[in-house]
């Protein structure tokens, strides 16, 4: 490009002067132009990002094929919000905003989801929306796709900008970066208007403007003062417990926390994200005595995990509240977490890799490890626990079950700890949570913070495309259907992962019925012994349907050593599986019965 003035702006001068600056240019030495789209381009890349996970359309067509024309891997969906999945769980997994690129008004509210799933989950994202025309968009006067987008993305994310000319994308970049990685990551909502892409501007005035952002995520180090009164709890704990939540495996500090936890010798527990930040066969997993460990801890060390819903909000029951009151550590770089739900005698404050070193190094070499009446109860309660599982395990019923099914799986984790597992579902999710050991970090990516049905194919794409590791995808039927068309996507990049989808022909299982004797079937039941597997095998990839666990073997087998697109049916039992996994308790029904 090499025009001084754009058509537009031509046209709306006076005919005259247009026609002498443009011999002007015309005589002038061509000078090197570049533009809106170019510059989206040059700032990602400048900022270390390489792909896009989006779906193309007016205004964002052109930006993803300049994308792909300028090397960056650009991964497009079948629907916004499994791009926008696809964006967060790349950003968990590597600790760059993961970027999602959607077209105006629909698009951008199909990936919104995604995007505040993303926030609630403190995973980085950013999601890019072309907009429309801002002055008639805000005079209402019916644009094509016509929404005030950023405001309805506000409330729903950590920050939301607009960039308006050309010159400023570097900085509207370089904020959505900053805003996404510093201090509790998040999702960050950037809207850019389709004028913005084709304005011109000096080649080289563009590049000076881009930021490369440095140190986006600063190390956070803690107060000595925290760290002692941390200590000093710890030290004075008769039963302690430290519980490993998925901001301790965003962090990356794996080799920290491994330190933490066996120098100090106190039994962990993981939540699910968490799982295999450790392996979970590791001695010191509390795991398989969960109940028994919540219950009667005495002091609690939180790293990186939230006293929400999930953990019971830290009080009732589950916590053994007739037995006594618990203290809390808390470490966490969000200092408005602490004291959220319950109080927090030691709040940690900073990163997790500097707060968790911190207390290694204050433990000293003589730290004494925590009472054997502790340690020796939880291993009693584990052996147990673990004996009861590997019976239902061994048991091969037909339909299968969720325990058979999952057993296999468990296996091939064992064989290939380097496959990463998607899980969403409710039965299929609770059972798989508890039944497959994972052996290393950020190798389980679910449904998280909301318990949201959907991220199943956005994550599988996202895992498969940033790590290129063998990825399986443990998904009920109904969790299925949320993302099911983006086999498609799995088939088109010919990516390693195999979905097996656990048949019980129905949310949480396939047996209620219509009362009320008219012909529609009970809300929660699907078409019986549908076929899944043929959906794979209608865009070119592999499908089994596995009606026995030796079946399902050796479809899994041959779906990891091959890396071949592949879904399995698994037929699973209607009867089995409780109404909403392990939450029934939370159906207002039967809350109100209690
Ligand atoms: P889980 O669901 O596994 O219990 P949560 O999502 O509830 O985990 O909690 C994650 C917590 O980790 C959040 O409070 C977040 O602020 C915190 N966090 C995320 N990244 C870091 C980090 N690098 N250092 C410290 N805390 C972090
Ligand atoms: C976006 C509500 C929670 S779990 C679930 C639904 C619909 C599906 C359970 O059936 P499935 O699993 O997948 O067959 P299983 O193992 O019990 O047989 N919409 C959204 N999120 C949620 N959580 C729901 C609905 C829900």
């Amino acid at each position: 490009m090499s025009s001084v003035t754009t058509d537009k702006q031509e046209a709306a001068l006076d005919p005259a002067i247009a026609r002498a600056i443009k011999s002007i240019a015309d005589e002038a030495p061509q000078r090197e132009t570049t533009d809106g789209f170019h510059l989206v381009i040059d700032a990602l890349k400048l900022n270390g990002i390489d792909t896009i996970f989006g779906l193309p359309g007016i205004p964002i067509t052109d930006l993803t094929r300049m994308a792909q024309a300028e090397g960056m891997r650009v991964i497009s969906f079948r629907h916004e919000q499994h791009a926008g999945n696809a964006a967060a769980a790349a950003g968990f997994l590597t600790q760059k905003p993961g970027i999602c690129l959607t077209v105006s008004a629909p698009g951008f509210l199909n990936g919104l989801t995604a995007l505040a799933n993303a926030t609630t989950n403190c995973f980085p994202m950013i999601l890019i929306s072309g907009s429309s025309e801002r002055e008639i968009v805000d005079l209402q006067q019916g644009d094509y796709e016509e929404m005030d987008q950023l405001a309805i993305a506000k409330p729903l994310c950590k920050a939301a900008f607009r960039v308006l000319h050309a010159q400023d994308i570097g900085v509207g970049i370089a904020r959505a970066i900053r805003a996404a990685l510093s201090g509790r990551p998040g999702g960050v909502y950037l809207d850019l208007p389709a004028k913005l892409f084709s304005q011109v501007m000096d080649a080289e005035a563009g590049k000076h403007s881009l930021i490369k952002v440095v140190d986006p995520a600063p190390a956070q180090i803690p107060s000595n003062e925290s760290v002692k009164r941390a200590l000093d709890l710890l030290k004075e704990a008769k039963r302690p417990l430290i519980l490993l939540g998925k901001g301790a495996a965003y962090a990356q500090a794996d080799a920290d926390i491994r330190a933490l936890v066996e120098k100090s010798g106190i039994p962990y527990l993981p939540m699910s994200m968490a799982k295999g930040l450790l392996p979970d066969t590791h001695e010191q997993s509390g795991a398989a005595a969960r109940s028994y460990v919540l219950q009667e801890a005495d002091v609690v060390l939180l790293v990186g995990a939230r006293l929400n819903w999930l953990l019971s909000h830290g009080k009732g029951k589950t916590w053994g509240a007739d037995k006594g009151p618990k203290k809390f550590i808390q470490i966490d770089i969000a200092p408005t977490e602490i004291d959220s739900n319950v109080a927090i005698e030691a709040p940690v404050i900073g990163d997790i890799g500097s707060c968790v070193s911190a207390l290694v190094a204050g433990m000293g070499s003589n730290w004494a490890k925590p009472p054997a009446e502790w340690t020796g109860a939880i291993a009693e309660r584990k052996e147990k626990n673990l004996a009861k599982m590997a019976q239902q395990l061994a048991a091969r019923p037909s339909p299968m079950n969720f325990h058979s099914a999952l057993s296999v799986i468990r296996d091939q984790v064992k064989a290939r700890p380097d496959a990463i597992i998607v899980n969403e579902g409710a039965n299929t999710l609770d059972f798989a949570r508890s039944i497959v050991d994972m052996y290393e970090p950020r190798k389980r990516l679910d449904v998280g913070t909301w318990g949201i049905m959907g991220i199943g194919m956005g994550f599988s794409v996202a895992a498969a495309v940033v790590t290129g590791k063998p990825v399986i995808a443990i998904e009920g039927d109904s969790a299925f259907g949320f993302s099911g068309m983006e086999v498609e996507t799995i088939c088109r990049y010919n990516l390693p992962i195999c979905v097996i989808v656990f048949n019980n022909n129905g949310v949480y299982r396939g047996t209620d019925v219509n009362p009320s004797g008219t012909p529609d079937v009970a809300p929660t039941v699907f078409v019986k012994n549908a076929r899944y597997d043929k959906l794979m095998e209608a865009f070119g990839g592999h499908g089994v349907n596995a009606t026995t666990a030796d079946e399902l073997q050796k479809a899994l087998a041959e779906a990891v050593a091959s890396g071949r697109p592949t879904l399995i049916n698994a037929v699973i039992d209607e009867t089995a599986g409780t109404e909403s996994g392990r939450i029934t308790s939370l159906n207002p029904a039967t809350a109100k019965k209690k």
